[in-house]
């Protein structure tokens, strides 16, 4: 994986793909979803790992100590679309899945809405998305290019922030990918829709509204548990939820656990650039009656 190279854009139906999530495409669009398989889809860096850790620790917390000490999540939670080639370690997201020994199968994905196979929908199985404003999801995703080989060198902040605004990051348009699954929700009962922002103000209360979507009711004494590990700074500290035993990933160039707070884009924005992306978001979002918070 340390010479794996760089994958380069490209458009892929309407959307900027890299190869490491089409390799495998066919497969994907076949996969065979179960009733109770849970898929966490979001835009990157919007919240992934923390929301699937909740979910781990809600279903499995109390039942495997060996896994909870020895599995790291993004295996226990195989990322579906992604694809490794042979010579680079021969990893394939889809196989991940089908060898969970686990149910519920929990499982991530990046897709927009119209790219997810679907079984899922013909299973009507539960998913959770999750939603982080488009400033903080800029900044945290352009740390995460400078340190993943995984993914397009990402270039100057400037450069980067302006290939954001064109779609032209892996997976394609911010944009467009919380609109289309926003959009879903109006047709698709079993969608909870969750915010970054709001888990940060009160991780509690979003476990408590994700945990009533899943029909789960944990004991007073697994919630506080639950509350307590996911909170970042045993994140952080976790191995097996900082992404520290992954291949590819540079954690001296930007950890994976970062900063985890909203705002951290008024350290990175010009007053130039914030005032250029508030005109686009504007835009590009007149349609949408979905809300972000920038700052808690
Ligand atoms: S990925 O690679 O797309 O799966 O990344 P993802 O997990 O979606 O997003 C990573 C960002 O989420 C932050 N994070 C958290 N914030 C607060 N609390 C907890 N527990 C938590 N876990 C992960 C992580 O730090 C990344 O955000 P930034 O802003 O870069 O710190």
């Amino acid at each position: 994986m340390e010479n794996l190279p760089r994958p380069t854009l490209f458009d892929f139906h309407g959307v900027s793909m890299t190869r490491y999530f089409t390799d495998n495409w066919d497969n994907v669009q076949n996969f065979q979803a179960r009733p109770d398989d849970i898929l966490v889809a979001t835009f990157p860096k919007a919240g992934t790992t923390w929301v699937s850790y909740i979910l781990d620790l809600l279903y499995f917390g109390n039942t495997c100590e060996e896994r909870q000490a020895t599995v790291p999540l993004y295996h226990r939670v195989p990322f579906l679309e992604i694809s490794i080639p042979a010579e680079f370690g021969a990893y394939a997201g889809k196989d991940q899945v089908n060898s969970l020994p686990t149910t519920p199968r929990l499982i991530k994905t990046h897709l927009p809405v119209q790219f997810i196979p679907k079984s899922f929908w013909e299973q009507n199985c539960r998913i959770v998305y999750v939603a982080r404003n488009a400033k903080d999801n800029v900044v945290s995703y352009f740390h995460f290019d400078r340190m993943n080989r995984v993914q397009p060198e990402p270039g100057t902040w400037s450069a980067y922030l302006q290939s954001f605004l064109e779609g032209k990051c892996a997976f394609g348009l911010w944009h467009d990918h919380v609109n289309g699954w926003w959009e879903k929700k109006e047709t698709y009962s079993k969608l909870h829709f969750m915010f970054y922002e709001d888990m940060v103000e009160d991780t509690g209360r979003e476990i408590d509204k994700l945990c009533s979507f899943l029909g789960f009711s944990p004991t007073p004494e697994d919630r506080e548990k639950v509350i307590t590990g996911v909170s970042f700074d045993s994140m952080k500290k976790n191995n097996m939820t900082n992404y520290s035993t992954a291949q590819g990933l540079d954690q001296k160039v930007s950890p994976f656990m970062r900063k985890g707070k909203v705002g951290d884009w008024k350290n990175h924005f010009t007053v130039a650039q914030n005032e250029m992306f508030d005109e686009h978001y504007k835009q590009k979002m007149k349609n949408s009656t979905l809300q972000f918070r920038c700052e808690l």
